[in-house]
């Protein structure tokens, strides 16, 4: 496998203003949406939501990639078609989330580190008999009393570095996502001195391993006061100090920043990508993008209800929330005609 492989993979992954679609919720996190509606937490009930998904009419439109679960890349839809297979035929190219979740990090309480490593180079191999082009790892950092410790930073960076050179030597492109939560009633000024300090380690890690920058993405929060911060602050404070971390962190190398959404309203995340790209798109050397999973997916998932009567409407949900971001990555994003937040 070539590096010319990885950097063209890379680069139809963030063309054409286009984003990626985080589908790739484990059993648990899936099961847990769809109890909060009503919706039987059954592998046959997400098989149908997964297949609502990969369908929906006009997708490829705004989605160039969409990150599968496990469980999902070994479906098909009722037709018999791999789900990988149908995302492919639509244009749309296939990913797989291949960490296996985030345990205790011993001797930290309140924190976790990403496990998944362990055989990692055998399941890559199978992932990419079954069509996948890239894949994504996850690693979440907590911000609280005394959180995040330099260990909780120091091993998340090392395993998503060390994920992506196997996910590089397996011609797979690396999505590398380190998550600093917005739970918690911190400041906007500590999510942005946080995050940079993440960012800096990541990509020192990246550097260590020999990860090649061309051909990897980065899936980074955006940076937020936490949830339960009193101070809200405005789109455009957000947008100020998201740009203004990755512009110190992120080399020019790295052809995408497609950001998580963490939590946020669908149209706040719409609103804030889109402030991002109105007044930094001359001074960002990235694609910058979305990879959202609840901002993009929640409204449908709230019209579908688990009822086959229902998904033509949810569809239509979807491919309006992922065409909104498409605008806001080129700046061209309507709050004002968009549902209220
Ligand atoms: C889809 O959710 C992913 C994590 O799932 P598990 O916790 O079940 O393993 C997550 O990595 C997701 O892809 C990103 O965080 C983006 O999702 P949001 O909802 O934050 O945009």
């Amino acid at each position: 496998m070539t590096a010319q492989t990885l950097i063209d993979t890379a680069q139809a992954l963030v063309a054409g203003d286009k984003g990626l679609l985080a589908m790739d919720e484990s059993n648990a996190t899936c099961n847990k949406r769809f109890a909060a509606l009503n919706i039987p937490q059954t592998e046959s009930a997400r098989r149908d939501w997964r297949e609502l998904i990969v369908t929906a009419p006009g997708l490829a439109d705004s989605i160039s990639g969409a990150i599968l679960f496990d469980e999902t890349i070994r479906q098909t839809t009722n037709a018999g078609k791999p789900f990988a297979k149908a995302l492919a035929d639509a244009g749309i190219i296939p990913g797989i989330k291949v960490d296996m979740g985030a345990k205790p990090l011993a001797g930290h309480p309140g924190e976790t580190v990403t496990e998944g490593l362990d055989g990692l180079r055998e399941r890559l191999s199978e992932y990419v008999g079954m069509g996948a082009r890239f894949a994504k790892w996850r690693g979440v950092i907590a911000i609280g009393d005394g959180l995040p410790t330099r260990a909780c930073i120091d091993v998340n960076a090392h395993a998503l570095a060390r994920y992506a050179a196997l996910c590089q030597e397996a011609g797979v492109v690396p999505i590398v996502e380190p998550e600093v939560l917005m739970d918690g009633g911190h400041s906007l000024a500590r999510c942005a001195e946080v995050t940079e300090e993440v960012l800096r380690e990541v990509f020192v890690q990246l550097n260590a391993q020999g990860v090649l920058l061309e051909g990897m993405l980065l899936k980074p929060n955006m940076v937020l006061p936490g949830q339960g911060s009193q101070t809200q602050d405005s789109v455009d404070a957000v947008a100020d100090a998201t740009v203004t971390r990755l512009l110190r962190t992120v080399p020019a190398a790295v052809p995408g920043v497609a950001f998580l959404s963490g939590g946020q309203s669908a149209q706040l995340a719409s609103a804030r990508l889109n402030a991002m790209n109105v007044k930094f798109k001359s001074r960002m050397p990235w694609a910058l993008t979305f990879s959202f999973s609840r901002a993009v997916q929640q409204p449908a998932l709230d019209l579908w209800k688990g009822q086959a009567a229902n998904v033509a409407e949810a569809q239509k949900a979807l491919v309006f929330r992922t065409g909104c971001n498409k605008a806001a990555r080129g700046g061209r994003y309507d709050a004002q005609a968009d549902a209220p937040r």
